[in-house]
């Protein structure tokens, strides 16, 4: 049977491209009746560093993004990681089937730890086997992620042939990335060639969850663009990352191909395109941010939300978990 898993770090205040790369099509997986099984990685965001109260306050702020953005907690599990015991220990388990060869080729831990990777946390050279525990934990056959996460995709499989492999067993699926739309690579609005990112020290680069219709606006008015006017066709894009980026967030928004949003913008230069995007942009996301500040005036509530879903979640990757002490000869005599 399908199971979808995916998973947003609450390292941050989300962005348009957690939204449209991965939470819209959350949205879209649950209501078309798949188990949908959706973790707030708190164990992963830790893996630079977070001032704990912080952490506290956006692991809060994704779960009432993601109930507004239309994740029903009695249809999806929702929870967070930490509160499911499964998720450190499979991870161990895999770090002890991934080889360091494998690891040190991650192009995300590459980036982040740059030159300096003597002195990056050894969680972060390692999230990929936890990533691959957090899907496995659950033997989940889809995860929906954005372009970026493709790489890491491909180590969980990597991970689960290994392990049925070197146990002989045929035991976790080979789970398949769904990585589909338009929205699944969402540049930076001040650099085309980067994604856009929670972390980024710009605030102007990306659009928050939190911003509301003023500044989304003003955010998009001000977004690096060309001169030109947009093209008819696609291939007129291929050297424009920046106006590019800003038809794709158009197509992902109006559930359009970028294709057919040229041909209704052909000709547009940016003066008229920017501010029909900005209209666009604002009437999805304003209700969003709406609602999403409505439900943080009830913490206790989403707290309460967390622990029925981390409930929900033990259950299922409880047992499978038990399962992989047998195979690998752990005793369980309590
Ligand atoms: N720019 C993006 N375009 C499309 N999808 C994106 N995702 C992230 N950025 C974009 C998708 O969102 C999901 C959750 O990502 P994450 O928070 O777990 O990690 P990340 O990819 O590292 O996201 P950020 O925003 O860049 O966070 P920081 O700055 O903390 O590293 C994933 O499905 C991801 O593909």
């Amino acid at each position: 049977a399908t199971r979808i898993f995916s998973g947003i770090q609450p390292s941050g205040g989300l962005t348009l491209g957690n939204y449209l790369g991965a939470l819209k099509r959350f949205v879209e997986k649950q209501d078309e009746g798949i188990e949908t099984v959706y973790c707030l990685v708190d164990m992963h965001a830790i893996t630079v560093w977070q001032d704990p109260a912080r952490l506290r306050q956006q692991t809060r702020e994704a779960a009432a993004g993601f109930i507004a953005a239309g994740i029903d907690p009695a249809r999806s599990i929702l929870f967070n990681q930490s509160q499911v015991h499964a998720h450190a220990e499979l991870a161990w388990i895999f770090n002890c089937v991934a080889r360091m060869g494998w690891m040190s080729r991650m192009t995300q831990f590459k980036d982040k730890a740059g030159k300096n990777s003597e002195n990056v946390s050894l969680g972060l050279f390692a999230y990929p086997a936890l990533m691959a525990a957090d899907i496995l934990a659950y033997k989940a056959t889809h995860v929906p992620v954005g372009e970026d996460q493709k790489q890491h995709l491909e180590l969980c499989r990597d991970i689960a042939a290994k392990f049925n492999n070197d146990f002989g067993v045929d035991f976790f699926p080979i789970t398949e990335p769904v990585i589909e739309g338009a929205g699944t690579r969402v540049m930076s609005l001040r650099d085309g060639t980067k994604k856009m990112s929670k972390s980024d020290p710009s605030d102007q680069s990306r659009i928050n969850l939190t911003d509301d219709a003023d500044m989304i606006a003003k955010k998009i008015k001000k977004a690096k663009t060309d001169a030109e006017a947009l093209p008819g066709e696609m291939d007129g894009l291929a050297d424009r990352p920046e106006a590019r980026n800003l038809v794709n967030i158009y197509a992902a928004l109006a559930d359009m191909t970028p294709q057919a949003v040229l041909t209704q913008h052909a000709g547009a230069q940016f003066g008229s395109f920017k501010p029909a995007l900005a209209d666009l942009a604002v009437s999805v996301m304003s209700p969003i941010t709406t609602e999403m500040n409505r439900l943080m005036q009830d913490v206790a509530e989403i707290d309460r939300i967390l622990g029925e879903g981390a409930v929900r979640a033990d259950a299922i990757a409880r047992p499978i978990v038990n399962d992989v002490y047998d195979i690998v000869g752990m005793i369980r005599s309590r």
